[in-house]
């Protein structure tokens, strides 16, 4: 009866929605709060309901399909909680990253929530519910924090079959236990991704062993998220065109003298002034020989005359993230030496973009980077002419001591669990990131080498046909660079 009431009164408030009666806010941007955003359809940015819908169901059917080693099980419950908030002193929060697979999976961009997939018992096998917990209304809280959702919300902005307020959590998967003699759950308890609804609620959940086997969930949803849709292609693209531009107003940006932090303040104001969200990792920008340190974010010394700078930035748009690296010369020339140095790195770096296709593997095209890096290490003369293949190989690590690239996607180290010995397929985005690293320290190279660094990284999308750089408007020819800085 109570329910019956409840479906009423939601059917009454979607059609005051959709006809623009009531003024409603939600818990994150909507087509009807932030037209400039969304289009009507959209659950976020750029990506529809269906498309949400759609991933979900292509989850539930590689969870139906997997073999799972014990007896087979009728019924599956898939648990995906949201990130919490984090807090850098008291009050004080840090800016707020959705949970990816969450997101990926729901949309929903609010703090202590769950997705929750599951069959129905005793319906056909291949259909199953989606249900999301989210944060209740409390209109004290909203009244700082902004609004929320709420349960109404939530599957309005969605899609997803149901909603209740996370309070109730706990009393729904009771019930499931309840109503269900054979179940496999399927969720991350390894490393939970939010600690309080992990020890409060799943953790108990779990131990009661009333289910027959547990899975994790996050190699099956990194399967789905390593193969981009069109929706998300163009997200990618358009990632890597905010962040390419941004890349060209800070090259022009440089010179002699400045700081790092200024080039800092104008990479991350130039991707927000094009509708990023915010830089998708804390960005390297290096002059002179602070390149050779790979992962350098203090980013607080000026750059001298004569210098080389490494930026390795990018940002995220609407849950999609660019990774780009550049060096360039902060004067607007490079000496004979950083430009040998440069276009062996641009070499090599080329040639791998080429090895990016179906034929190859992440760890194939390393090992292409290795040999290329070898053959120009001899032939700039830092290696002797005589050199073995072994021993070029052995140099070519030392001189980059890391891999070629990653996949990028949501995250930007992305689907981290997916080995990069799978052979690249269309839909794919990696990274391409050679460099050549001789720190000031490093006695066994000619002193005009010392505390050079480099690296050169573009973003890559595997096609049909082969492969399409998304970074391509970041300058990358040594002469278009110098142009650039000196624009
Ligand atoms: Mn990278």
């Amino acid at each position: 009866m109570l329910r019956s009431i409840r479906n009423a009164l939601h059917r009454k408030r979607n059609c005051e929605l959709r006809h623009g009666n009531i003024k409603r806010f939600f818990g994150q941007p909507a087509a009807q709060t932030h037209p400039h955003l969304l289009q009507e359809g959209e659950v976020t940015p750029g990506i529809s309901r269906a498309e949400f819908c759609y991933r979900r169901q292509r989850l539930m059917e590689a969870i139906w399909k997997t073999k799972l080693h014990r007896k087979s099980v009728a019924n599956h419950i898939a648990l995906f909680p949201s990130a919490c908030k984090s807090y850098m002193t008291h009050d004080i929060p840090y800016p707020f990253r959705q949970n990816t697979d969450f997101l990926y999976l729901s949309g929903f961009q609010e703090p202590d929530s769950l997705l929750m997939l599951h069959s129905i018992p005793g319906k056909s096998s291949n259909s199953f519910k989606s249900v999301l917990f989210v944060p209740k209304r409390d209109p004290d809280k909203e009244l700082w924090d902004g609004p929320r959702s709420g349960v109404e919300g939530a599957v309005d902005l969605t899609g997803v079959d149901e909603a209740y307020n996370i309070h109730e959590l706990e009393h729904y998967l009771q019930c499931y236990c309840r109503d269900t003699d054979s179940f496999a759950v399927w969720y991350d308890y390894i490393r939970p991704c939010h600690n309080d609804l992990h020890n409060r609620v799943l953790a108990q959940f779990l131990t009661q062993n009333r289910h027959t086997a547990m899975e994790t969930t996050n190699q099956l949803v990194q399967a789905l998220r390593l193969i981009k849709s069109p929706a998300e292609v163009a997200l990618m693209k358009r990632s890597c065109e905010i962040a390419s531009e941004a890349f060209q107003s800070v090259m022009q940006f440089s010179c002699p003298g400045v700081n790092e932090s200024q080039l800092y303040a104008k990479v991350d104001f130039e991707c927000r002034m094009r509708s990023a969200e915010f830089l998708a990792y804390p960005p390297v920008i290096a002059g002179g020989d602070r390149a050779n340190i790979i992962h350098y974010i203090n980013n607080n010394q000026i750059i001298h005359a004569g210098e080389l700078v490494l930026m390795d930035a990018g940002c995220e748009l609407h849950g999609y993230s660019s990774d780009i690296t550049r060096t360039w010369p902060v004067s607007g020339q490079f000496s004979a030496v950083q430009r040998l140095l440069y276009e062996a790195v641009l070499a090599v770096q080329e040639s791998c973009i080429q090895q990016c296709t179906t034929q190859n593997s992440l760890d194939d095209i390393f090992f292409h980077m290795l040999d290329k890096l070898g053959h120009q290490l001899k032939t700039i003369g830092l290696i002797p002419q005589n050199s073995n293949k072994d021993s070029r190989l052995r140099a070519a690590r030392q001189f980059c001591p890391h891999h070629l690239g990653h996949y990028l996607g949501m995250d930007v180290h992305d689907t981290a669990g997916i080995s990069r010995q799978t052979k690249l397929q269309p839909g794919m985005v990696v990274t391409v990131e050679p460099g050549i690293y001789i720190p000031a320290s490093t006695t066994t190279v000619p002193a005009e080498f010392r505390g050079i660094g480099i690296r050169i990284e573009d973003d890559v999308l595997i096609t049909d046909s082969g492969q399409t750089v998304l970074t391509e408007k970041c300058p990358k020819h040594p002469d278009d660079v110098e142009a650039m800085v000196r624009s």
